[in-house]
């Protein structure tokens, strides 16, 4: 069993988040967007971005479901792993398991840097269009998985809007 302190669920804004690391819902390009990409770039500032892009000189675009990490700027968080979600086109394009891709990498690069504490936004459920309650559902069933199996990480849900917040309370009851 996932003790279920683990997991927390929280309605708000991931800027404002004191945690390790904030996960962004990024594109492949890395070089920040719309939706709570853009907000991480704007309350952050420059420095996100400039390490971003001395990761895509050295490996290229970053590919659907993978993850990759760099400081935070000015934001309270300690870094922002970047992780890049599946754009929805009706679901039988893999786009289930490149969203877990998304948890499961992102965890695993938490650990590997020693990070206690970890905050998601809902991956893909904005722009991206992928429904929320599967989504939603994925996300739970990943994160409950890696943190049964590996070491112990708080991770947070942060859902910036009410439909995504009910899901997560919801499936977490
Ligand atoms: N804090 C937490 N969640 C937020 C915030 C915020 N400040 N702002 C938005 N959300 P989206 P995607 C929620 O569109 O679907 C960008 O242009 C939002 O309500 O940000 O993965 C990238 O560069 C939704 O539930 O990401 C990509 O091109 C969730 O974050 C593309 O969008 C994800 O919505 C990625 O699309």
């Amino acid at each position: 069993m996932t003790r279920a302190s683990q997991i927390q669920i929280i309605r708000g804004d991931i800027t404002k988040q004191k945690v390790d690391a904030i996960v962004n819902a990024a594109n492949s390009s890395l070089m920040g967007g719309g939706g709570v990409d853009g907000a991480i770039h704007r309350a952050g500032g420059q420095a996100i971005l400039e390490e971003c892009k001395i990761i895509i000189a050295k490996q290229g675009n970053c590919p659907t479901g993978e993850a990759v990490i760099t400081t935070a700027g000015n934001l309270p968080a300690k870094f922002v792993i970047h992780t890049v979600g599946p754009v929805w086109s009706g679901g039988n394009s893999g786009e289930p398991a490149k969203l877990a891709n998304c948890y499961n990498n992102s965890l695993r690069l938490a650990v590997e840097n020693g990070l206690q504490s970890v905050a998601f936004p809902n991956i893909s459920t904005g722009i991206y269009g992928y429904p929320k309650k599967e989504a939603a559902a994925i996300a739970v069933k990943t994160v409950s998985d890696f943190l049964r199996a590996n070491a112990p990480v708080k991770v947070y849900f942060v859902c910036f809007d009410e439909e995504n917040f009910q899901l997560y309370q919801s499936l977490m009851n």
